[in-house]
């Protein structure tokens, strides 16, 4: 899968020295202390020795890259242009020591310095630049597309700030600014002279050329750069590395002389100031859009730089524009960048002066779309009125689109005359929006969704009429995880483990992990398995113990839920089952027998009350817990706050139960899932997204689903969902629901949680919290019983393991590759 070079390419790179490869990283990592840092190489700081091995890895990485861009260049490959407003990398170091092959060799180098690699580790700070799942999915898929040696490009935002930093105080969550680059960047490059302009606002002019065309341009826009700045990704162990392009404002004044000498000099200052702010910070909204003014400009300004940057590469070739989609497929993720459709029309029509049908026919095999979620607050929509104002030739030729396509569906559809108002790109009512999806799917050759269930839910509900119009485009591709971060980087002792017993190939060719299967029965291999797991779980009970005080079990069962707070994933019916037991551990001491350790973390948007309240209620809950002598070590909650791929990487070998228990229907796929899986924890979930895939993968005897079915939740809420019922029926949810609103659990502000109970009780509750309630403590009795035969357990942690193989970011990337995009590897 992963062919190696062919040493054919005239390299003018200069030559590696023959030392051993230890002794000249460490010569590097010296020369870049004094040279590059400027500090004395006789006793740098832990700080300064990470950045100077960051900078000589990454002079490793730029030759790479040099070199797999000439190979890309002289196959003349099409390309593939990954377009995210979110990448979510996580820290790079070891990464990159993995894939460069260069692990021992740093070990090396710095024991020699007198460091620790793991240590000197610790000192990175990974870039936020993603909220969760859909950023973090697009660093997955980019490193398996550099392991696949595919010719593609990564585009993204350059936020100078990133997802916020999670402060939990008084049980609070506290938001601050992430400051990700105050330490400088070692892993990018900054391409000052390396920009493109954006404009922005204006007014379109019409007019006709001497041809008698009637043509379109922009006047009084304003104009903001884009600089380039680029970090590399290297494939695993095969010299193969691709880059991920991030955009940073600049303004264009900076690129004026009369910047320097203007009359209004702090007037130009305060304007560089509004331009740049545009890159300034990412949006911390997941599953909800903010429908704000200058996130619309971030979009178009990843998108419109990027496109300058397909487009000249393109010209480059000196072939004509119909071949674009042969050589080039443009990758969505999700909405957020599908103002390129109207973009790469803009340019072929009014600046390429293609007919609006050569030009469309180029679009529309240009595009792939995929859809990450179907709650409907999270469909992209826009007010019409914010469209014109910012981008005014977009919305005409959306709206001539438009036009176009509800002519051929009234063709189609000729006696069902209201199926034009549903798929309209514009939806009209009391205010009239642009809706980004149906764009997207409008604009696009292929729509995916991220799960089977997912990709159904797709054509049978939220786009049916998308549906039954272009059948042929919708298909699905289940997401995948990248074993190399997701299991070899974070739990190095399992990866180990399982590499003595089956090889190393699993790495690139994770259906490998099958040979695992023989050795279930394997005493020895049973011992070494708990061991490792053990011993990753004591870790864990150190960091609690250092960051939030609290002393936990590690033989107790580590139940696991981290994942961004939303109402529809369930941290709440969560807590319900832990008063539950709680409850239980009072009344009837002994009634419960597994001691448990609850480990929850996330973040919740900052405008988001409710889900900010349950993170309150969370840690109200763990307070009078762990501080209760009568449930001594049988319970304990914790909150670790702030979490992130580097508390992730963390938390997820240590686990023992993965919580999946998001309403059916809601969850696209979940990747979380995939991770917890895969390092040997056991889910307990619901039938929704991939739960369904992992389900039928380790079969349905290592895991434990319960709950509704998503048919079963439309149909209950149909014929009148009343959760009052379940509350009246079920003594056991009754007491915890009345503890919560009685102020059990907030003596000083007994009013406190109240409102939480309503939402379930008098607001309707819309995730169906009750419904499943019970179910689900039954489901986590059975886990508990199974807890207790530890070697039953240890054998469902090594089938969970060993069948995982499907869920590899390769598997997910290679079937984009061959069945949407149509590109190989080079
Ligand atoms: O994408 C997640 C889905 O919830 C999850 O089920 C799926 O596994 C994952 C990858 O396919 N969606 C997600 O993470 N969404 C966002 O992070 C997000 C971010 C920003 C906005 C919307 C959604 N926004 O509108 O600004």
């Amino acid at each position: 899968m992963t062919s190696q070079n062919s040493g054919n390419r005239k390299s003018r790179l200069p030559e590696a020295p023959a030392t051993r490869p230890a002794e000249s990283l460490k010569q590097d990592i010296l020369r870049h202390v004094l040279y590059s840092l400027g500090r004395d190489t006789e006793r740098p700081d832990r700080q300064t020795v990470f950045r100077a091995l960051a900078l000589s890895l990454r002079d490793r990485l730029v030759e790479k890259w040099i070199a797999s861009q000439r190979d890309i260049y002289s196959r003349s490959s099409k390309r593939v242009y990954y377009l995210s407003l979110e990448f979510l990398p996580g820290p790079f170091l070891r990464e990159n020591l993995i894939a460069l092959g260069l692990e021992n060799e740093a070990r090396e180098a710095l024991t020699d310095m007198g460091f620790g690699l793991d240590d000197v580790a610790d000192e990175e700070y990974e870039p936020g630049l993603g909220n969760g799942g859909l950023g973090r999915l697009a660093s997955c898929y980019l490193d398996s597309m550099a392991t696949l040696r595919l010719p593609a490009y990564g585009y993204g935002i350059h936020y100078a700030y990133g997802i916020f930093y999670q402060l939990i105080k008084e049980g609070r969550q506290v938001e601050r600014a992430d400051n990700w680059l105050r330490g400088g960047t070692h892993w990018e490059f900054e391409r000052s002279h390396y920009v493109h302009p954006v404009r922005f606002y204006g007014q379109v002019r019409e007019w006709v050329d001497e041809q008698g065309r009637l043509r379109h341009s922009l006047e009084n826009a304003t104009t903001v750069m884009a600089m380039a700045c680029d970090m590399f990704i290297p494939g695993h162990k095969n010299d193969y590395v691709l880059n991920m392009r991030l955009w940073a404002a600049k303004t264009s004044r900076e690129f004026e002389f009369s910047f320097f000498n203007t009359g209004d000099y702090i007037g130009a200052v305060e304007e560089k100031i509004r331009d740049e702010n545009i890159s300034m910070v990412l949006y911390p909204n997941d599953e909800a859009p903010e429908g704000k003014e200058l996130r619309l400009k971030q979009q178009f300004f990843l998108v419109s730089a990027t496109i300058q940057d397909i487009v000249r590469r393109f010209r480059k070739k000196g072939i004509a524009w119909d071949q674009l989609p042969r050589k080039n497929v443009i990758h969505l993720n999700e909405t957020h960048p599908a103002v390129a459709i109207p973009e790469l029309m803009r340019i072929l029509v009014d600046e390429e002066l293609l007919t609006w049908e050569e030009a469309w026919y180029i679009c529309v095999r240009t595009f792939a779309y995929t859809n990450h979620t179907v709650l409907p607050e999270a469909l992209e929509v826009w007010p019409e009125d914010l469209f014109r104002r910012l981008l005014p030739r977009h919305l005409q030729i959306i709206h001539e689109i438009n036009r176009r396509f509800l002519h051929d569906v009234r063709r189609q559809f000729p006696n069902d005359p209201n199926i034009l108002g549903r798929v309209s790109l514009v939806h009209e009512g009391e205010s009239r929006w642009v809706r980004m999806s149906h764009l997207a799917i409008v604009g696009s050759f292929s729509v995916n969704g991220v799960s089977a269930h997912h990709s159904e839910i797709l054509k049978e509900s939220v786009f049916h009429d998308f549906y039954k119009i272009f059948p042929e485009r919708f298909n699905n591709k289940t997401n995948g995880i990248t074993p190399r971060r997701w299991l070899r980087q974070c739990n190095p002792t399992l990866a180990w483990l399982i590499t003595e017993h089956i090889g190393p190939e699993w790495l690139t060719d994770l259906a490998q992990l099958k040979k695992l299967e023989p050795y279930v029965n394997s005493e020895g291999f049973h011992r070494a398995w708990m061991e490792v797991r053990l011993r990753n779980k004591h870790k864990l009970a150190e960091y609690i113990r250092d960051k939030n005080g609290i002393t936990v079990m590690p033989e107790s069962l580590f139940d696991v839920h981290v994942k961004r707070f939303h109402e529809y994933k369930r941290q709440l019916l969560n807590v319900l089952h832990v008063i539950a037991l709680y409850n239980r551990i009072r009344s009837s001491p002994g009634s419960v027998t597994v001691p448990r350790t609850y480990i929850f973390g996330g973040k919740a948007a900052p405008g988001y009350y409710m889900a900010k309240h349950i993170i309150r209620l969370i840690n109200s809950v763990a307070y009078t817990i762990n501080t209760d002598p009568r449930v001594g070590d049988l319970l304990k909650v914790v909150f670790l706050q702030n979490y992130c791929v580097t508390l992730a990487e963390r938390i997820i070998p240590a686990t023992d139960l993965s919580e999946q228990i998001s309403t059916a229907g809601m969850e696209a796929s979940g990747t979380g899932n995939m991770k917890f899986a895969l390092n040997g924890a056991i889910t307990i979930g619901t039938h929704d997204g991939a739960n369904i895939e992992i389900m039928e993968h380790v079969g349905n005897e290592n895991l434990f689903l319960f709950g509704l079915l998503s048919h079963e939740v439309n149909e209950m809420r149909s014929q009148g969902y009343n959760p009052r019922l379940f509350y009246e029926r079920d003594s056991e949810l009754r007491e915890v629901l009345d503890m919560i609103a009685g102020g059990f659990f907030s003596p000083s502000e007994p009013h406190l949680f109240r409102d939480v109970v309503e939402s379930l009780l008098n607001h309707g509750d819309r995730y169906m919290v009750l419904a499943d309630f019970r179910s689900y403590v039954y489901r986590q009795q059975d886990a508990a019983n199974a807890f207790m035969d530890q070697a039953a357990w240890a054998r469902m942690s090594m089938l969970n393991t060993s069948r995982m193989g499907f869920f590899s970011s390769d598997r997910a990337v290679d079937e984009y590759a061959k069945d949407i995009w149509g590109v190989s590897g080079v």
